[in-house]
């Protein structure tokens, strides 16, 4: 493999789920694999999970790990081509990625969605001039549209989890109070499509997410007959894709409840945290035992091995 941007990079996904369970079986079988290779990890944006997993992905895998909060620790960078650099940006992506990429075998890059221009971030400009310019692989640590290291993760869990071959899986929009990236939804809603579960998203209305990441799931505005049998509850916030990055207030009634719980086939509560209590899930919910987000989380170690495990190996 040589990238892990989006599933296109993958073979099959099915396979990526079983590289990830056998990581989890044999965490330290591959440490000659990444002995004396560099992995160097960039965020332009808080992380918890996502940071530590993928450091300790690449440890396990006998790597070297360096890890910078660009912006923060480092220059500004500038990604537009052919602008006088007159601003508060010292340094163009032109030579960053490509100095960066002299220092590092695998770069892992952060870069949320700047939510104001929605041509802008669905041309992934961060994600893209990375690929093209620093001449190493990539992966995706979560990027304007896509958190592939999230949905594979999530693929492990649910193959954990599931009680039959084919659950039904319900992606549900959940309120927030900040505009959201739709990354996680649409990611989420982009892996579950290449599954032969059964697959349903609801959200209100100005909240479907983008047509080419919703692709052949079926769409209710009606939460609860969407939790009706639901195997597999994964809640999230997203912002408008419609009304591009706005919050429309009035579905705070969208909470996950024991109520709404208690329609489904004792389905397993799924987030990919970090989760506001209270606004998005009841304590209740979170706190029982078909809450599952503590193992989804664990296993982000595995979803990212796995994908750096199979960069290694075409290095
Ligand atoms: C990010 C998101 O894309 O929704 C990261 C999720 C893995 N989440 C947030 O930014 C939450 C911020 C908040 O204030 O709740």
């Amino acid at each position: 493999m040589k990238h892990f941007i989006s599933p296109k990079d993958v073979h099959s996904v099915p396979e990526m789920v079983k590289e990830g369970l056998a990581q989890k079986a044999h965490p330290y079988a591959n440490q000659a694999l990444g002995r004396n290779k560099t992995l160097c990890l960039l965020f332009f944006n808080s992380s918890l999970r996502t940071r530590l997993s993928t450091q300790k992905a690449g440890m396990n895998l006998g790597m070297n790990v360096i890890v910078m909060n660009v912006g923060a620790d480092s220059w500004q960078l500038e990604f537009e081509d052919g602008v006088v650099m007159s601003g508060s940006k010292a340094e163009h992506i032109r030579e960053a990625a490509a100095v960066i990429g002299q220092y590092a075998d695998i770069v892992g890059v952060r870069a949320f969605a700047g939510l104001s221009d929605r041509n802008e971030d669905y041309k992934e400009l961060v994600m893209q001039s990375f690929r093209d310019l620093a001449g190493v692989p990539i992966v995706n640590l979560e990027s304007a549209t896509r958190h592939p290291c999230q949905s594979l993760a999530d693929l492990i869990t649910i193959e954990e989890y599931k009680k039959k071959e084919k659950p039904k899986v319900v992606l549900t929009w959940a309120p927030h109070i900040k505009p959201l990236p739709q990354a996680v939804g649409n990611s989420f809603a982009e892996w579950l499509n290449l599954t032969d579960y059964e697959f349903v998203i609801t959200n209100p209305e100005a909240y479907d997410l983008a047509p080419e990441f919703v692709g052949s799931a079926t769409v209710t505005r009606d939460q609860e007959e969407a939790f009706e049998g639901a195997d597999f509850i994964y809640a999230k916030n997203w912002s408008s894709y419609e009304r591009y990055g706005q919050v429309i207030r009035g579905h705070e009634n969208w909470i996950i409840d024991e109520k709404k719980m208690a329609l489904t086939n004792a389905a397993k509560f799924m987030h990919c945290l970090p989760v506001r209590r209270g606004l998005i899930v009841e304590d209740a919910v979170i706190d029982s035992p078909s809450s599952i987000v503590i193992p989804q989380a664990g296993n982000r170690v595995w979803s990212v091995q796995a994908a750096l495990k199979k960069i290694l190996e075409a290095l």
